[in-house]
């Protein structure tokens, strides 16, 4: 039997495991990434590890998020990332040369590789051919450490393209279609690979944008074939010799195949408060909008970033409008100023933001209250933009510069003709902001430089064998991390000091749950399906962890954050029947005996004290799962296996 792109690149590095659908297996990883908000952690963690340098063919240390620098905390934490990356063997992106994502696909990403990294959309780098992860910082300080990277092993779904786009359509777009097809959990348990004959018209950072809101679907992966499009952007990169083809073999078999004919796609939109909530850009014409933000890890490459410059070229933007352009690095930034479609795009009204994250994880640039704001982002969870009650929507970059011109939604056709944009045949190559590490020698004496903001990890509980305690809070369906550990300006430069974090835990649902937690001691939580999609922060867990959640029970789980949960020590368990979820409410005492012979047979009995109820919950743990939450923690087990 044939296989597919992923199975081969699994394949070829695999550890352990059965490569058949739902059984762990264990993945050599090639390459890490990390940014500074999952960093810091990261870093304390390998540090733990007590290992001298990092095992991995390359690893590089972004900081791109927290770069609002309003009190000492951010540059403590860049000052530390910057000494551990030299000390350890580690790259060092410095801030301002880019976000993750666009820069490790123009400088680092190789086809065939695995890469994990301390955020989501570390998938991004399946757009150049990579088998890229996204997972909990201590995932990856293992990684870094020669350790194996654990997944399930996925199912396989193909999305073939067909067609060509037609004028004002864009690869967001088929981000949008694909969501609105699957929804936010249809991606889960799988790997999505993109082909057909409409690919060989997408250019790399298109494929990028693609694999990128592959996180939205919950998916454990996405990637694109490595063919002659790919080899052109390695040339343009100067690294034409990192180039190898990648495709699937004739007879390769997938779990589901799913036709999207390019030429019968229109503009779409994603409207609040999730990125599956997508309707035709049409369909809302005419609706206000008080903000634009044009960048984000999704849309900020150099071809998008021409193309906004050339539709705003000569134009005024809307007086009602505010306009922000986040590049998404140095290498784009730098040859939008070199072509003159910066000043093109300054002449416009709008305000340039410095090559980063920025408004998407709300570091800055929140709308106004009530605002409307569209955003050419992956994300629009309630809350996140910093403004609590404004209204995100997730566009193209074309239709971005539509409203941002008529200060209301508008499908960009009406734009008049799209100015043709060619991929340069080269980029302008400069990585003197990316910082190497020192040699062997010299790192030796390195001193690592520790700020006051960084504060122990909280204790680790190791699951004893019954467990009794308050059911402190119940949540419903889609429950993002931005719900449980919310980011912004204000709390995201305290992402190593986790009992300041604690204050904010859950506070998107409920701003008694610290307070009340820390009064019960030991606490389980519930929620509905698709439990902690979104962000790989592991502060997700970290946090409730220190406030003293032993379980979350659940309709289902995301991927990333049931990994976290697990590695930070707290049992992660769904009910046998969903419809079992109406049988607690919050304020109930719950209790299970026979924890650990329970995580053996895969299922155990919660007592609902409270009703007398017995309610079956279940659990698929594999040995090494049992023995971390018997630890208490993946770094526990990882000194017990060192
Ligand atoms: C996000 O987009 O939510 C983030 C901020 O990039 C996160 C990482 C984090 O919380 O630091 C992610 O996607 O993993
Ligand atoms: Fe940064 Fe936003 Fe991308 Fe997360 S989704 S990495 S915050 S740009």
């Amino acid at each position: 039997m044939g296989l597919t792109i992923a199975q081969k690149i699994i394949k070829a590095h695999l550890i352990s495991g059965e490569m058949t659908v739902g059984s762990e297996i264990a993945l050599r990883i090639d390459q890490t990434l990390t940014q500074d908000a999952t960093g810091t952690m990261a870093y304390l963690e390998f540090e733990s590890m007590g290992i001298d340098r990092v095992r991995t063919e390359k690893s590089v240390a972004y900081i791109d998020h927290n770069t609002l620098q309003s009190g000492f905390e951010n540059a403590d934490d860049h000052r530390f990332i910057q000494s551990i990356a030299k000390k350890h063997g580690i790259y060092f992106s410095r801030p301002g040369n880019g976000i993750c994502h666009q820069v490790h696909l123009e400088r680092f990403g190789i086809p065939g590789k695995t890469l994990i990294g301390s955020d989501s959309h570390t998938p991004t780098g399946g757009g150049i051919g990579m088998l890229a992860f996204g997972a909990g910082g201590l995932d990856v300080a293992v990684a870094m450490g020669g350790g194996a990277y654990y997944i399930t092993m996925p199912k396989m779904i193909k999305v073939n393209l067909t067609g060509k786009f037609r004028p004002f359509v864009t690869a967001k777009d088929v981000s949008l279609e694909i969501l609105r097809i699957l929804s936010v959990k249809g991606g889960v348990g799988s790997i999505i690979e993109w082909g057909g004959e409409g690919i060989a018209t997408l250019s790399v950072p298109e494929r990028a944008t693609i694999t990128n809101m592959g996180t939205e679907l919950g998916a454990t992966t996405s990637i694109f074939p490595s063919d002659e499009v790919t080899r052109d952007f390695l040339r343009a990169e100067g690294r034409e010799e990192d180039y190898v083809p990648l495709c699937s073999d004739p007879d390769a078999v997938y779990d589901r195949v799913i036709d999207i004919d390019l030429s019968a796609l229109k503009p779409l939109i994603a409207c609040p408060h999730s990125p599956d909530n997508v309707v035709t850009v049409e369909s809302l014409k005419g609706t206000r909008v008080d903000q634009v933000c044009i960048g984000s890890c999704t849309n900020s490459s150099l071809l998008d970033m021409l193309k906004v410059a050339a539709l705003l070229k000569g134009k005024t933007i809307s007086p009602s409008v505010s306009l922000s352009i986040s590049p998404g690095s140095k290498q784009v930034l730098s040859m939008l100023s070199e072509c003159g479609a910066l000043t093109d795009i300054l002449a416009s009204g709008a305000r340039v933001l410095e090559c980063a994250c920025g408004p998407c994880i709300g570091m800055g640039f929140s709308p106004n209250s009530g605002g409307v704001s569209l955003r050419t982002f992956n994300r629009n969870f309630e809350g996140r933009s910093g403004t609590a009650d404004a209204k995100v929507y997730l566009i193209s970059p074309e239709t971005a510069v539509a409203a941002a011109l008529t200060g209301e939604i508008t499908d960009p056709i009406l734009l008049g003709e799209m100015p043709a944009i060619e991929m340069p045949k080269a980029f302008r190559i400069d990585d003197s902001a990316v910082i190497p590490p020192a040699p062997l020698e010299e790192a030796k004496d390195l001193e690592i430089l520790r700020g006051p903001n960084i504060k122990k990890f909280p204790d680790c509980y190791p699951q004893k064998d019954s467990l009794r305690a308050e059911l402190v809070l119940k949540v419903g369906d889609n429950i993002t991390t931005d719900h449980i550990m919310p980011a912004g300006a204000k709390i995201l430069p305290y992402r190593s000091n986790i009992p300041y974090l604690s204050q904010f835990c859950f506070g998107v649902c409920d701003k008694t749950f610290p307070e009340r937690a820390k009064a019960a001691g030991q606490s389980i939580v519930v929620g509905g399906s698709n439990y902690g999609q979104g962000s790989s922060r592991e502060h997700a867990a970290l946090v409730p962890l220190y406030l003293g959640v032993r379980a979350v029970i659940t309709k289902s789980f995301a991927r990333i954050h049931v990994a976290n949960l697990i590695n930070a020590g707290i049992m992660p368990l769904t009910f046998a029947d969903p419809a079992d979820y109406d049988k607690v409410s919050q304020g109930d005492v719950l209790s299970i005996d026979g924890v650990w012979a329970g995580m053996d047979s895969g299922s155990m009995t919660l007592c609902n004290e409270t009703t007398g109820e017995k309610i079956p919950v279940v659990c698929a743990f594999t040995e090494r799962q049992k023995e971390i939450l018997k630890s208490g923690s993946l770094l526990a087990y990882t000194g017990k296996q060192l």
